[in-house]
């Protein structure tokens, strides 16, 4: 972590535009990916996905708001959470998701959180962290839910980096219990505060990967209470990573054989990051836009399943790096939730100084 604290921002200033970019991104992607979930898209439909975020960005395009999903409504229980205490507490969170969830259940959450807050619910989160780690048999969810809420606390710590994996666990376990998802939460937020911390002109790809290969590797080299490592799962993805990325034009079977698409943590958190570093540099096949945040959206959802989750986490990525100037103001007018989120963001940055 000492690499973060050590090379600071020259502009802070620029700080609370990168809280706004990155919680915009995330929501952006959440919205624009969310009517795609599922679907397995060929070569040609870059251009239908071109002409829908060229209509979504035109000023004259009326249409009803674009709904965000599980992704959002979670992302801003965290921003409450975080808000109100300056730090995590699983009770109130647990309560947060309760709330959010039955008021509003038709937002594609996944069984097995459906199933953990029916238990919180039910017990009135006496214990907010059995019901997750009794889930799936007791191997708690290895699914991406826990990364797919966390860019709040990402930005909570850019300047307390030393807080920020145990801030990810203890937001993670509320519904996550399992390795695999809590440790592709920590990828995420890690990947999420590295850009927040840097200048766009200054970053570059391979300083981030070997940033995040260090992270990793001292992650699943430590041992659990039963004196185990966990599975080196992460640390051969961004090795994947890293050769899909000298690949001019990798095919989507490539990319589906080495990272996946799908809602586990493992299968969609690189595959984020991903899509990430391969978009946001320059225009490339089929991704035109001279914009790194749509160019990064657009791949992100071509590679099909978990759209929403991989558009949204790709999308708090860059607009960490980017900031807020990256995203037009027409596009975020289509996304149910933006003014919320925007307030948020304020308050976010104001509660981490
Ligand atoms: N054993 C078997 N299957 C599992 C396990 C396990 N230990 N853990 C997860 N699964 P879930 P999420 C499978 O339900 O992580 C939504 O679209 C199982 O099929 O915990 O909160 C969100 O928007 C389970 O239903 O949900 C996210 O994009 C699925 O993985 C995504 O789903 C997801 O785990 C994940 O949300
Ligand atoms: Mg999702």
């Amino acid at each position: 972590m000492s690499r973060i604290a050590a090379k600071v921002l020259m502009d802070s200033k620029k700080i609370p535009l990168k809280f706004k970019g990155s919680l915009y991104g995330a929501l952006l992607g959440d919205c624009t990916g969310a009517p795609y979930e599922g679907d397995k898209l060929q070569e040609g439909d870059k251009t239908t996905l071109k002409r829908y975020f060229d209509k979504l960005e035109g000023p004259m395009f009326k249409s009803p708001k674009k709904s965000y999903t599980d992704d959002t409504a979670q992302t801003k229980c965290v921003l409450k959470c975080l808000i109100t205490n300056k730090g995590i507490e699983q009770k109130f969170l647990a309560t947060e998701f309760v709330k959010e969830y039955f008021t509003d259940p038709n937002r594609g959450y996944g069984r097995g959180t459906v199933a953990v807050l029916t238990k919180l619910r039910q017990t009135k989160a006496v214990d907010p962290l059995r019901p997750a780690q009794e889930s799936f048999g007791g191997n708690g969810s290895h699914g991406n839910g826990a990364a797919m809420r966390i860019t709040p606390v990402a930005l909570f710590c850019y300047n307390k980096s030393e807080k920020l994996k145990d801030m990810v666990v203890q937001c993670s376990l509320v519904t996550h219990a399992n390795a695999l998802s809590v440790n592709g939460a920590i990828l995420q937020a890690l990947a999420v505060q590295y850009c927040v911390n840097r200048e766009p002109e200054e970053f570059k790809n391979d300083d981030l990967l070997d940033y995040l290969t260090e992270e990793i590797k001292q992650l699943e080299e430590a041992v659990d209470e039963f004196g185990l490592k966990s599975e080196k799962v992460y640390g051969k993805k961004l090795d994947d990573i890293r050769t899909l990325l000298k690949k001019e034009n990798p095919s989507i079977d490539d990319l589906m054989n080495k990272l996946g698409n799908s809602p586990a943590a493992v299968n969609s958190v690189p595959t984020a990051l991903y899509c990430f570093l391969r978009a946001h540099g320059q225009p490339f096949k089929g991704i035109d836009s001279s914009n790194p945040m749509r160019r990064t959206l657009e791949y992100a959802i071509t590679l099909g399943g978990d759209t929403d989750t991989i558009a949204s986490m790709a999308g708090s990525i860059c607009g960490a790096l980017y900031g807020e100037e990256v995203i037009s103001e027409n596009i975020l007018a289509h996304c149910e939730g933006f003014e919320e989120i925007k307030s948020m963001a304020g308050e976010l940055y104001n509660a981490s100084q």
